[in-house]
C-alpha cells in the first residue's frame, strides 16, 4: 500500500502525464490578490490519484516567493521555506556561478525570470492529450485570467518530439528515481525516501525537511493536517515540493557539427558511426536510450527504457563502457561515489542528490527524423529550440543545485580535473585550453575531445513552490 497521500499531491510530481502529449506553461503575475484567491479556490487542480491515461487534461499550479507574498502568506511560515527559494534563481552572483548562468546565459539576458523582466508570481501548468485539447484548455483558462486578477507574463509552449526524444536526438526521461513504498515496480536500489521529493515525509536522512508550518489559530477552518513531527502545528508544506524551472536553449546544429568535425576520417569524409558513438559517449546512452554500460559497442534497441544498472556493478569502474564524465554518469553517479565506490554505502550517498525530472521540449526539431545526418544536412535553421527543464525536489541546495554545481559544472569530478558536463556544462571553469574537454576512457589510452563550445544556454528560470491540494485551499482562503 502507498504511504503517500496521493489525493493531496499535485499530479505532475508523481505521474509525469506521459500520455498528455501537449503541454503549455503560463507565467502569471497577481495584480489583484483578492480576485486571484477567488480564482484559485475554484481552480480544478489535478491530484496524483489519476493514473496516466485516466484523464484527458490536467492543471497544476506553483508559486514563487513573491507570489506567496501577494497571496498574503504570513512571515513565519514564509521564513520556513527554503533559502534558495527565498533568494530566487537569478538573484545573486554566487548563485549564477553555482548554476553556470554566466555570459550569454546570465539572468540579465534572460527572456523571463531575470532582473530586467517582470517578476512571475505563479506558474500555471496545462496538460492535454493532443494539440486541439490543449488549445481548448488554454482558451478556457485565458478567458478567466483578466477577471481573476492575473496578468500573463509569458506563455511557454512545448512540443512532443518523436520517440520521447529531446532535440539532440536522444530518448529523454528514462532515468528517474522511484519512491519508497509507492513505486513498487522500480528496483529497490533505485527507490528513495518520499521526503526527498515530497515535503512532510521522512527524507534520506530519516528526517523531515524544514517546511512551512502554521499555528492552528491561523487555520481556523482546519484545512491543513497536523504536522507529523510537531503536533502543535498545522502542515502547510505537507504534500508540496519545490519545482525548478529552467528554459534551456539547445544549439542542435552546433552540437552535431562539432561532433562531426571531431570524428571525420583521415581523408576528411564524414563517419556517421563514429559520430553516433561519440555523441552517445557524451550522453551515456545511445539515441534509442540503451545504456552504454549494458551495451557499449552497438545499440540492440531493446533496452531503451532500461534504468536498472550500476557502474562499478557493471564492471565499469574505469569508464571504458560509459565514460566517467558522460552526462548521465555525472548527474547520477549511482554506485561510483565515495566512500567505498561499488558498495551499498555509495548508492545510499547518491540517494541524497536525486531529482524527479518532468521537462518538456519546445520548438520545432531541426529534422523530423531526429537523425544527425539529416540535422547536418538541414539548410537554413530558424527559431529557437530546447528543453523546458522541470524538476522536483525538497532541498534545492542539496539536490538540484548540488547536481548542477558539484557534478555538472565542476571540472574536478571522480578523478577528472579539467572536464565539465559535455552536454550541458557552462565551460566557465573547465579546461586549460579554450572550450570544454571531454575525456573518453579507453584501454590502453584515453582520448580527449577538446575545444567544445557551450551547447546549452539558459533563457529563463525560477524556483517555485508547488503546494499540496489542501495547502492550495488554505492559500486561497488567506485574508
Ligand atoms: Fe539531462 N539530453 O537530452 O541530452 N539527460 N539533459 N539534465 N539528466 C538525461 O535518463 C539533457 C539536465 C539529468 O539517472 C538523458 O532520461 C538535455 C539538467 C539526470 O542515469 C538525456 C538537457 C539536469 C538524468 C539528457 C539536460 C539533468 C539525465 C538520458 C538540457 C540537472 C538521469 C535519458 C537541455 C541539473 C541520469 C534519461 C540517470 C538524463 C539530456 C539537462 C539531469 C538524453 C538536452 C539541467 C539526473
Amino acid at each position: 500500500m502507498s504511504i503517500l497521500q496521493v489525493d493531496d499531491i499535485q499530479g505532475i510530481i508523481l505521474r509525469g502525464y506521459g500520455r498528455l502529449e501537449s503541454a503549455c506553461f503560463l507565467l502569471l503575475s497577481i495584480a489583484r490578490p483578492a480576485a486571484a484567491k477567488a480564482w484559485l479556490s475554484t481552480l480544478d487542480v489535478c491530484n496524483a490519484e489519476h493514473k496516466p491515461g485516466d484523464t484527458d487534461r490536467c492543471i497544476n499550479v506553483a508559486f514563487t516567493r513573491a507570489g506567496l507574498e501577494q497571496l498574503g502568506l504570513a512571515e513565519k511560515p514564509m521564513s520556513m521555506l527554503a533559502p534558495e527559494f527565498h533568494a530566487g534563481m537569478a538573484a545573486t552572483e554566487h548563485r549564477q556561478r553555482i548554476l553556470g548562468d554566466v555570459g550569454d546565459s546570465g539572468p540579465d539576458r534572460w527572456q523571463w525570470g531575470g532582473p530586467r523582466n517582470p517578476e512571475p508570481h505563479l506558474l500555471l501548468m496545462l496538460y492535454a492529450r493532443d494539440h486541439n485539447a490543449l488549445s481548448a484548455l488554454l482558451d478556457e483558462q485565458q478567458a478567466k485570467l483578466s477577471s481573476s486578477g492575473l496578468e500573463l507574463i509569458a506563455q511557454l509552449d512545448s512540443n512532443r518530439l518523436p520517440d520521447r526524444k529531446e532535440h539532440f536526438g536522444f530518448r529523454d526521461g528514462v532515468g528517474q528515481p522511484g519512491i519508497d513504498g509507492f513505486d513498487t515496480e522500480t528496483s529497490p536500489g533505485n527507490t528513495i525516501a518520499a521526503g526527498e521529493f515530497i515535503l512532510g515525509y521522512l527524507n534520506a536522512y530519516g528526517q523531515y525537511t524544514e517546511r512551512p508550518l502554521v499555528s492552528p489559530d491561523h487555520d481556523p477552518a482546519g484545512i491543513l493536517r497536523q504536522a507529523p513531527d510537531d503536533p502543535t502545528q498545522r502542515d502547510l508544506g505537507m504534500n508540496g515540493s519545490y519545482l525548478v524551472f529552467r528554459q534551456l536553449s539547445q544549439d542542435v546544429a552546433g552540437f552535431w557539427k562539432f561532433i562531426d568535425a571531431k570524428t571525420r576520417r583521415d581523408d576528411g569524409s564524414p563517419n556517421p558511426e563514429a559520430r553516433k558513438k561519440l555523441a552517445s559517449k557524451m550522453v551515456g546512452r545511445w539515441p534509442s536510450g540503451t545504456p552504454l554500460v549494458k551495451s557499449p559497442d552497438a545499440d540492440p534497441l531493446a533496452l531503451s527504457d532500461d534504468d536498472d544498472f550500476l557502474y562499478y556493478g557493471s564492471d565499469d569502474r574505469h569508464g571504458f563502457k560509459c565514460p566517467i564524465g558522460s552526462h548521465i554518469r555525472r548527474t547520477n553517479p549511482r554506485d561510483s561515489l565515495e566512500p567505498e565506490p561499488g558498495s551499498e554505502r555509495s548508492i545510499e550517498v547518491g540517494k541524497r542528490h536525486r531529482i524527479i525530472r518532468r521537462g518538456r521540449a519546445y520548438g520545432a526539431p531541426v529534422a523530423s527524423s531526429m537523425e544527425s545526418s539529416d540535422i547536418l544536412a538541414a539548410g537554413d535553421i530558424t527559431g529557437e529550440r530546447g528543453l523546458h527543464f522541470i524538476c522536483f525536489n525538497t532541498h534545492i541546495g542539496r539536490q538540484f543545485e548540488f547536481i548542477q554545481h558539484t557534478w555538472v559544472n565542476n571540472p574536478k569530478f571522480d578523478g577528472l580535473y579539467e572536464d565539465d558536463d559535455p552536454l550541458i556544462g557552462d565551460r566557465a571553469g573547465a579546461g586549460s585550453k579554450p572550450g570544454g574537454i571531454f575525456t573518453v576512457q579507453c584501454d590502453p589510452i584515453r582520448t580527449r575531445v577538446t575545444g567544445m563550445p557551450r551547447f546549452v544556454h539558459v533563457r529563463g528560470g525560477a524556483y517555485f513552490f508547488m503546494p499540496g491540494i489542501r495547502a492550495i485551499r488554505f492559500l486561497s482562503s488567506l485574508r
